[in-house]
């Protein structure tokens, strides 16, 4: 028997072999993280603001107490038509193809985190806390992120709230840490080659490296093609035609919505709505309220008033969308005029007669009555609603995202926001 080899903890530089650890893999993963996480925070902020949380009665509020982290809002417009369907497509698709990317960075400066001793200064102990908030955040908002894509909102409601909140705190860690490190991010990409460990300013270079099993190329090949394989299982959900086949990660939806004018993707079924199919029959009355008057209107006399038919696709949260639907129906603005306010329209509360969940109701702005393409839609590509598209009639809005569509209407109330 040889001698018993020494125990090396993970607090011991010797510990962490891997050659391909160094300032350059480091910088390079980093400069792909520093684009991506900008496009992530922006396309973010762009779809928080597409929501109108600012709406007067706070319905479309989910975090009531965002103060001046409100700053950023605006009017969202009504065009282009697909501008949801492409902000919120590029959020979704990036955050799932940046996972690898992300993963390979964390392993790349994982002896960092166990550096001995712990802090040596206040400045080290505030910037390892500074790092705790950093990789934290990126694990949360990308976890929180994939289950609200993948699990069809497992937190109804509060998934806004916890990836708003987790954004601001990841955001501001990711600028003082970029901050910090792009001087020496710079040079490493720079310099073609890293120093040896003893000449190493970052601790990253392993003090005593193992043989090379892959390049550093070699890595790099495989977090490209982990993310490449991400893309393409993914980005179909939002892209549509042929390459929605591909989109094997894409969540299914509420219900298979079968062939047919109505064959599109499902996101609540009536069922899971708990919307029966007696509360939407020839009793069913579509409720118009604004300027102190107040219209009932059965599903017949919605279409014996003027019908018109746009192209609109419907995208969600969540990532995917649908081709352009040839919807038709009412215009919001015209409703508005039922009751008398055919001047410059208000905005509309929309209220469905499902009873309860987060998205029985939702407010418009006055841009979205206003457009001629907003519509109550009666009709999808020339056939009534399917009961799980919304039947007997649902909002259409043009660039707006999918939770804007209220389906089952029962009730509208201009003005009211
Ligand atoms: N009443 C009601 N309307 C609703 C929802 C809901 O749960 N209840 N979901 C919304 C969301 S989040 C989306 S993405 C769209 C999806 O419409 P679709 O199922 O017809 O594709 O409907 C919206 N309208
Ligand atoms: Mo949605």
């Amino acid at each position: 028997m040889g001698a018993a080899r020494r125990f090396t903890p993970p607090t011991s530089p010797a510990f962490w072999r891997s050659p391909l650890r160094g300032p350059r893999l480091t910088a390079l993963l980093g400069v792909v993280l520093l684009a991506g996480i900008t496009l992530l925070f922006v396309t973010g902020l762009l779809s928080y603001a597409a929501y109108n949380p600012d709406l007067a009665g706070g319905v479309n509020d989910k975090t009531p107490g965002k103060g001046l982290l409100g700053f950023s809002l605006f009017a969202w417009p009504t065009g282009p038509h697909w501008l949801y369907r492409l902000t919120q497509g590029v959020h979704v698709t990036l955050g799932v193809v940046l996972v690898p990317v992300l993963l390979a960075k964390l392993w790349s400066v994982i002896p960092k985190l166990f550096t001995m001793p712990p802090a040596r200064s206040i400045g080290h102990a505030l910037e390892r806390l500074s790092l705790l908030l950093l990789v934290g955040g990126a694990l949360f908002e990308f976890v929180t992120g994939l289950l609200n894509v993948q699990l069809d909102y497992v937190f109804p409601g509060s998934f806004y709230s916890l990836h708003f909140y987790g954004a601001w705190v990841f955001i501001g860690a990711f600028v003082v840490h970029v901050a910090l490190k792009l001087p020496r991010t710079v040079q490493a990409l720079r310099e073609r080659t890293d120093p040896d460990a003893a000449a190493d300013d970052t601790g990253l270079v392993a003090v005593r490296p193992a043989p090379p099993t892959v390049s550093r190329r070699g890595a790099l090949g495989l977090v490209g093609a982990g993310s490449l394989l991400l893309f393409v299982t993914t980005a179909g959900q939002s892209i549509g035609g042929w390459w929605r086949r591909t989109a094997l990660l894409a969540p299914h939806g509420g219900a298979d919505p079968g062939s047919g004018p109505n064959g599109f993707q499902i996101n609540k079924s009536a069922a899971g709505a708990g919307v029966r199919a007696r509360d939407t029959g020839e009793d069913w009355q579509l409720m118009v309220e604004g300027g102190g008057r107040r219209v009932r209107l059965s599903r017949a006399e919605l279409l014996r008033l003027p019908q018109y038919e746009v192209a609109l696709p419907i995208a969600c949260v969540e990532g995917w969308s649908t081709e352009d639907q040839r919807w038709s129906g009412v215009r919001l603005r015209d409703l508005a005029a039922l009751v008398g306010l055919d001047e410059a329209p208000p905005g509309v509360l929309v209220e469905s007669l499902q009873l309860s969940g987060a998205f029985r109701r939702a407010a418009l702005r006055d841009n979205q009555v206003r457009d001629p393409r907003s519509l109550l839609a009666l009709r999808v590509g020339g056939a009534d609603l399917s009961l799980d598209h919304g039947y007997p009639a649902r909002i259409i809005v043009p660039a707006a995202p999918g939770v804007l569509n209220t389906k089952w209407v029962a009730r509208m109330t201009f003005g009211a926001v």
